[in-house]
């Protein structure tokens, strides 16, 4: 698929621009910027984006917006085959939205859809790579491609390597009754499964053992009394 990339040295969150071009009409955008300063995570949270980061947003009209949770998956697979390929290192994904390194977040997704006349959706990506600090509010669960290899790394190729993966799942596996292999590759990845969690939901503090991720990639959770619970969406603590 053609796309076009626009690089930027700052935005409020490379999210809003490419809102923007969505409002526009304009689709098969990603939108790089070199340093954010609203970056945001899911529930309105903030994301440190300093200058050595990876920042971008992939903004696309997909014909079946069902469940965008697949493009999230789509997206953390590539990033950490990228990172296999082009720095050697074997980076796990964490559910819903991670890709982490020994139980540190090195990436983070936030998937965000416009629904109208027209559906749009908004993948961003954030990718910890060249920055060798981070503020104190996040210097224990944060870590940088920098950090782990003691060396900087080529954020150009990185970026190329995960549009490209991205693209071909996208292209090849994403939509009505394709989308499994996404979550194949995605399961094949991830070390959530088969570990005690500590799932914060919405509604609550819930404990139990991840078991599955199910085909609405809903995180499936056995507790102690052997109830099955379905966890829609929220945040897991895992013992690593
Ligand atoms: C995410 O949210 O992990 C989604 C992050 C998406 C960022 C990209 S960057 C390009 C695009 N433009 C944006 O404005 N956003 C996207 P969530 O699962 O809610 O995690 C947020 C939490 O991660 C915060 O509450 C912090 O605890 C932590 N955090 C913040 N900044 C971080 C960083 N740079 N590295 C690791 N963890 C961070």
């Amino acid at each position: 698929m053609h796309f076009k990339t626009y690089h930027f040295k700052s935005l409020t969150s490379t999210q809003d621009k490419a809102k923007g071009f969505a409002r526009e009409g304009l689709s098969n955008i990603v939108v790089i910027s070199d340093i954010q300063t609203k970056g945001r995570g899911r529930f309105k949270r903030k994301w440190y984006s300093s200058k050595g980061g990876l920042w971008m947003s992939i903004l696309l009209m997909p014909k079946d917006v069902q469940n965008l949770q697949y493009l999230t998956f789509a997206a953390a697979v590539s990033v950490a085959k990228s990172i296999k390929k082009s720095e050697k290192i074997a980076t796990k994904l964490k559910w819903p939205n991670d890709v982490h390194y020994n139980g540190k977040k090195l990436c983070g997704i936030l998937t965000e859809g416009i629904f109208g006349k027209k559906n749009y959706v908004i993948i961003g990506i954030g990718l910890n790579a060249n920055q060798n600090k981070f503020p104190d509010k996040i210097k224990n669960i944060a870590t940088s491609l920098r950090i782990i290899k003691n060396k900087i790394v080529d954020i150009g190729k990185l970026k190329e390597n995960i549009l490209r993966e991205f693209f071909i799942l996208y292209n090849e596996f994403y939509g009505k009754n394709k989308s499994k292999y996404i979550l194949k590759l995605w399961k094949q990845s991830c070390d959530t499964l088969g570990k005690n969690v500590k799932v914060i939901a919405i509604n609550g503090i819930l404990e139990g053992e991840a078991v599955d991720v199910d085909e609405s990639c809903n995180l499936v959770l056995k507790t102690k009394n052997n109830k099955i619970l379905k966890i829609i969406e929220g945040d897991i603590k895992v013992r690593y």
